[in-house]
């Protein structure tokens, strides 16, 4: 299926991997790119000089374009940003904030540059700084999330814009992608599907958590620190969500716990104090298969729906 995406950023066809904090290195990026859709490297908090090497090695294992994605509340986002335009990245991602101050370099230095917007109102300032294309994610998504779920805020995105609309959230098959397509979205960011793929090189135990996971398996925290994220509901992830329904926990405790709570679920497969985010869709996720086979199986069953 070819879109405005497939051309925008030269890819076979319109999955983009999402921007995953110490999910998406470099392995996962190439083969994703690899498969035919668009491989991205997480930039996280992680340092420049791991980053610089992640998107140098992702080179060597592919000659496709890949992404990076910026998640803005990272004290590195700013010498990222720089990194990508030293290091020629084909396309930015960004997340987790407002990247304006850095469209115009970006878009100088011939990078495509393709913001996550929880809301209508984001999206058409995105659109206004010179965005490419924006990517509406839905509160289904794993991680950080905004309020409005996919189905509503896609196609509002899709009314408010010009520029192509990936959409993202809840999206892990042919059928996401093709209602995807019918709210008017040009291709579909994919999160969660990639945690149980070959290539991905999260902790054994993240993987078996997300097969396993049934559809009331996933639950929001921390919505009143301000950054409310989605992850699988483990014993830690009720005892967050517990503190905070009942007041147990104030914010900065929950701040304190959680503080590298992401790196102990990815690396160490720690569920007594990991964060494992995971979009709402795991339920659906019941294999672990090579990204080749996940992307063409997203693509060919949602082409068959489209084109019945
Ligand atoms: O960024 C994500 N997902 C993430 S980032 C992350 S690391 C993290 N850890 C702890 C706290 C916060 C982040 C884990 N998962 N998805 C994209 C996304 N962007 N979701 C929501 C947003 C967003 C929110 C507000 C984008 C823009 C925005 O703008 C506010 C403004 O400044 O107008």
């Amino acid at each position: 299926m070819k879109t405005r995406i497939t051309d925008l950023l030269g890819i076979e066809y319109p999955i983009i991997q999402g921007g995953m904090a110490w999910v998406a290195e470099h392995t996962l990026a190439a083969a994703v790119s690899n498969a035919g859709g668009a491989g991205i490297i997480a930039g996280g908090n992680a340092p420049i000089d791991y980053l610089r090497e992640q998107i140098r090695l992702c080179k060597e294992k592919t000659d496709k374009p890949f992404g990076v994605n910026v998640m803005l509340m990272s004290p590195n986002a700013a010498d990222l940003a720089q990194l990508c335009i030293d290091e020629k990245v084909a396309f930015v991602t960004t997340g987790a904030g407002n990247p304006g101050t850095y469209v115009a370099a970006w878009k100088e230095a011939g990078i495509k540059v393709i913001p996550v917007v929880p809301s209508v109102a984001l999206a058409k300032r995105m659109e206004k700084s010179g965005a490419d294309a924006v990517i509406a994610e839905g509160t289904e998504s794993g991680g950080h999330i905004g309020e409005n779920t996919t189905m509503c805020l896609v196609p509002q995105v899709v009314d408010a814009v010009s520029i192509p609309v990936i959409a993202a959230g809840g999206i892990a098959d042919g059928r996401g992608m093709a209602a995807s397509f019918m709210l008017g979205a040009e291709g579909v960011q994919i999160g969660t599907r990639f945690l149980a793929s070959e290539e991905c090189q999260i902790h054994p135990v993240f993987k078996d958590l997300v097969i396993k996971a049934k559809d009331t398996d996933s639950v929001v925290t921390g919505r009143y620190t301000g950054h409310p994220c989605r992850n699988v509901k483990t014993k830690f992830a009720k005892k967050l969500a517990n503190g905070e329904k009942d007041g147990t926990l104030s914010p900065e405790e929950f701040e304190n716990l959680t503080v590298g709570a992401l790196r102990r679920a990815v690396v160490e497969g720690d569920l007594e104090s990991g964060s494992f985010l995971c979009g709402a869709i795991a339920g659906m996720i019941n294999d672990i298969k090579p990204c080749a086979d996940i992307v063409k199986e997203i693509n060919d069953g949602a082409e068959k729906l489209l084109c019945k």
